[in-house]
């Protein structure tokens, strides 16, 4: 069954999680969601990490999820990294402000199983830090992954191989793919390499004219999914 993050990717023609790690100034909790009341319309999901956690708090969090549940995918980035039966507590947490997925690291090799929860879990099998002792588990870790029944994966968009890698090993994966503006994999490049979502951050959240920079990129995307 496709997930959540499937039917509004679809829907809005875009591949797009923003990742909201920065804002500009001012309260960042007014910052984000004036950022998604312009480009929602462009966004499959939002990504949130620690530093949005902590200068919104839980309950501006929850407020934000709230006011784009239906609009929005929402991924919780806490990487999470314990024994199973914590990872599992977390999730379920995580789950009750209203998250729709989160990702979890798979190196502690702790899970027998998914965690009984209804978000979707996404495990890191390669990042885009250069010399990552992730990736240089890389297919240990896509065996792991592949043992659990785990579906969601994130993989580096600045290493195109390792997404072929991914998606060749693990055909229904849903793959997400951090590392496109900034960290330098050009706009729908990881789409390409067969992921199915990219995720952005400073180069749109930081822009000067954010929702001029999401159009560029989304417009990469369609000719991608388009099939150019
Ligand atoms: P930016 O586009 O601003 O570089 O943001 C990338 C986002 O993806 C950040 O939120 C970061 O935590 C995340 N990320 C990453 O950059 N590399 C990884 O290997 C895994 C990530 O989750």
């Amino acid at each position: 069954m496709p997930w959540k993050l499937e039917h509004v990717g679809e829907r809005k023609e875009s591949r797009v999680v923003l990742a909201l790690d920065y804002f500009k100034g001012g309260d960042p909790l007014a910052y984000w969601t004036h950022l998604l009341g312009r480009t929602a319309h462009l966004l499959a999901g939002v990504k949130i990490g620690l530093p949005a956690f902590m200068r919104a708090g839980p309950t501006g969090v929850a407020s934000l999820i709230e006011g784009y549940r239906d609009d929005l995918y929402f991924l919780a980035d806490f990487k999470l990294a314990d024994i199973g039966d914590i990872v599992s507590e977390e999730l379920s947490l995580l789950e009750a402000l209203g998250f729709d997925g989160a990702i979890v690291h798979l190196f502690p090799r702790c899970l027998s199983k998914v965690p009984a929860v209804s978000l979707n879990v996404f495990g890191l099998v390669s990042m885009t830090c250069p010399n990552s002792l992730v990736d240089a588990h890389f297919q240990e870790l896509l065996d792991y992954a592949s043992e659990l029944g785990l579906r969601g994966l994130v993989v580096a968009a600045t290493k195109p191989s390792a997404i072929r890698a991914a998606r060749e090993r693990l055909r229904e994966a849903v793959i997400l793919s951090p590392g496109v503006g900034v960290q330098g994999a050009p706009p729908a490049s990881a789409l390409r390499a067969g992921a199915d979502f990219e995720i952005v951050g400073r180069s749109v959240v930081l822009a000067e004219d954010p929702l001029s920079e999401l159009e560029r990129i989304v417009e990469a995307q369609r000719v991608v999914l388009r099939g150019g």
